[in-house]
């Protein structure tokens, strides 16, 4: 890292270079485009147990541009409520607002961090909460969550996952949260939008990132991007934002590409007796259930 390079010193460069992430890692691209989005924000990042701490570096160098609490793995929501709470006893004396922001991995979100995320979402308390799904605990060696599609190889499911992964957006609509999104890397400007959409809003807002893990999932790390891409126009990984827990709205159509495609190019789903028949079913159900839910907005 060199913080004196005025490129890595610009507002917009979250995650500096020289970090620890993998090459490829859908996070590291995740930061990027948050900074991006960010740039003219003041923020602090409140991030669990997961890769995104470890890339934090060793006290007292960062590979972050922004204050960065560290929190145990199951408590990241409730760390972000106190700090919420800090600065609103504390204004800033601009007057600028201070974000704060959790972002955490499927396992400190779909499982571990469920009871805290809920309450604090229930609670709707002004923070944002950002997830980047790999789908699997990546940090530890790659083992299942309840985030990994079902036939993924894991280290703790070998012979392919038997159960679904969880509807977590549909978790969190179901909280009545302002605002509720899925992102995806290969969507830039639908990325941006929704970030932009969710600074005008108070009260809890989830974002739900794709984020491949080239190590986790097999996969060539410059296929991430094209990865992602394939999930958002197969089905397999849909756009869309929910308002109030209720209003629903899709950012983008599946068109029609075969999800074979998203599958074929990882290792982890090789070997596995993936029933293509059954994924594309499931595709289209999932695809059903969105336009129906975004049919019936008030
Ligand atoms: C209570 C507790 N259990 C287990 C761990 C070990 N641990 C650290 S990171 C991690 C995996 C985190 O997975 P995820 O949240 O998906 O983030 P990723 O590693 O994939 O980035 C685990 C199991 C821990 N730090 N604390
Ligand atoms: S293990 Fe996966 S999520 Fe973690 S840094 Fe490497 S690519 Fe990224
Ligand atoms: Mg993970």
């Amino acid at each position: 890292m060199n913080a004196a390079n005025p490129e890595y010193a610009s507002p917009e460069c979250l995650l500096r270079p020289g970090n620890t992430n993998c090459g490829g890692c859908g996070m590291s691209t995740g930061l990027t485009m948050l900074g991006r989005a960010l740039a003219n924000e003041r923020y602090s990042l409140v991030i669990p147990a997961c890769c995104g701490i470890v890339a934090a570096g060793a006290f007292p160098t960062t590979s972050y541009s922004v204050p960065v609490l560290a929190s145990t793995f199951a408590s990241s929501p409730a760390f972000a409520s106190g700090v919420a709470a800090v600065n609103q006893l504390n204004p800033r004396r601009d007057h600028q607002a201070e974000h704060v922001i959790c972002w955490a991995g499927d396992g400190g979100t779909y499982d571990i961090g469920m009871a805290t995320l809920s309450a604090a979402a229930e609670r709707n308390e002004d923070i944002i909460y950002i997830c980047y799904d790999n789908e699997i605990y990546g940090n530890t060696g790659g083992q299942r969550s309840s985030a990994t599609p079902v036939a993924a190889r894991t280290t703790t499911t070998p012979g392919g996952k038997g159960e679904t992964k969880k509807e977590i957006i549909e978790i969190l609509a179901a909280h009545h949260v302002p605002y509720a999104a899925t992102l995806s890397i290969a969507h830039p400007e639908d990325f941006q939008r929704k970030i932009q959409q969710a600074l005008k809003i108070r009260g809890f807002r989830f974002f739900l990132i794709h984020a491949p893990c080239p190590t986790g999932w097999k996969t060539e790390p410059a296929d991430s991007v094209e990865l992602v891409r394939l999930a958002v126009r197969s089905g397999v990984f849909p756009l869309y934002e929910v308002f109030d827990g209720v209003n629903f709205r899709i950012n983008a159509e599946p068109d029609g590409t075969d999800p074979a495609a998203y599958y074929a190019r990882q290792k982890r789903f090789t070997g596995q007796e993936i029933n293509l028949e059954r994924v594309k079913t499931a595709t289209r159900r999932k695809m059903r259930r969105l336009r129906q839910l975004a049919s019936m907005n008030q």
